[in-house]
């Protein structure tokens, strides 16, 4: 653990809204770079919760409050981590996939998206494939983006990516994936168009990605 977030990042494990957010500020005011903030102090308290929970030493209930706590320090986190002077570069529609609740990673993607320019379309969590039907169809989305953090609703992108297919909208969109368990090897399996391991190489794939298809 870095030892300038040692304040943050416990308070994460233990779930403590008040200290999170005032460990932000603290690092904030000492000049810290929010990117580091998020990285080393707040995702490496996360990977800590997902460590402890494995080992049986956390339940869903000490997930969940870690989750929350990371959610208001990143509220706070957010106008440093976008910058205000871009215009719109395309529409990304985002969501987890369905079956799937976990929405801290895929919400730190749209922020970082939003940031880079992108029109953000967030489609939430447990998102059925008629929604991101529905987001490419009436939304306009040039880009749908894909979160899932559990193997067991990974085939939901699969089944998602058909389900576009069969609506006869596959080539109007350039489809994303990411989240922990999924790889580039799933993304060519599934035919995604990219997959990214996390939210700042997400920014760089969609760039990419609307060059092909603006
Ligand atoms: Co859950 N959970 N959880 N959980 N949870 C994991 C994912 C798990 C790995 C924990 C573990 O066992 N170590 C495990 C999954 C095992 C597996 O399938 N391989 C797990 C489990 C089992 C479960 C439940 C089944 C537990 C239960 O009920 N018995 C249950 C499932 C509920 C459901 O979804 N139906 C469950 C529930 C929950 C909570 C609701 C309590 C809570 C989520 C709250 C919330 O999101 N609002 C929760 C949490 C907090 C976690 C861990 C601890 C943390 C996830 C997180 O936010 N990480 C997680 C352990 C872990 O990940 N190590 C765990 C921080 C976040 C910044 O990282 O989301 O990976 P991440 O996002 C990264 C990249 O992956 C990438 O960029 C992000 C930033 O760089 N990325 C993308 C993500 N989406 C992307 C999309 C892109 C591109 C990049 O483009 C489209």
């Amino acid at each position: 653990m870095n030892e300038n977030f040692s304040a943050l990042y416990n308070a994460i494990l233990e779930g403590d809204v008040a200290v999170t957010k005032a460990s932000v500020q603290v690092a904030l005011d000492a000049g810290l770079e929010p990117g580091s903030i998020l990285a080393d102090g707040m995702i490496a308290a996360m990977k800590e919760v997902g460590r402890l929970f494995e080992e049986g030493d956390y339940f869903v209930p000490e997930m969940l409050i870690a989750a929350r706590a990371m959610q208001a320090g990143l509220l706070l986190l957010k106008p440093h981590l976008l910058s205000s002077d871009v215009k719109s570069a395309g529409r990304v529609a985002i969501g987890t996939v369905k079956g799937d609740l976990h929405d801290i990673g895929k919400n730190l993607v749209a922020l970082m998206l939003e940031g880079a320019g992108f029109e953000i379309l967030d489609l939430g969590v447990d998102v059925a494939p008629e929604k991101f039907i529905e987001s490419i169809k009436t939304g306009g989305a040039n880009i749908v983006a894909f979160s899932a953090l559990l193997t067991t609703t990974m085939p939901n992108m699969k089944t998602t990516i058909e389900a576009i297919q069969a609506a006869g909208l596959r080539d109007k969109v350039k489809i994303i994936i990411g989240g922990a368990p999924v790889t580039q090897a799933y993304a060519d399996q599934i035919g995604a168009d990219g997959f990214s391991s996390d939210a700042s190489r997400a920014v760089s794939l969609v760039q990419t990605l609307m060059g092909a298809v603006a």
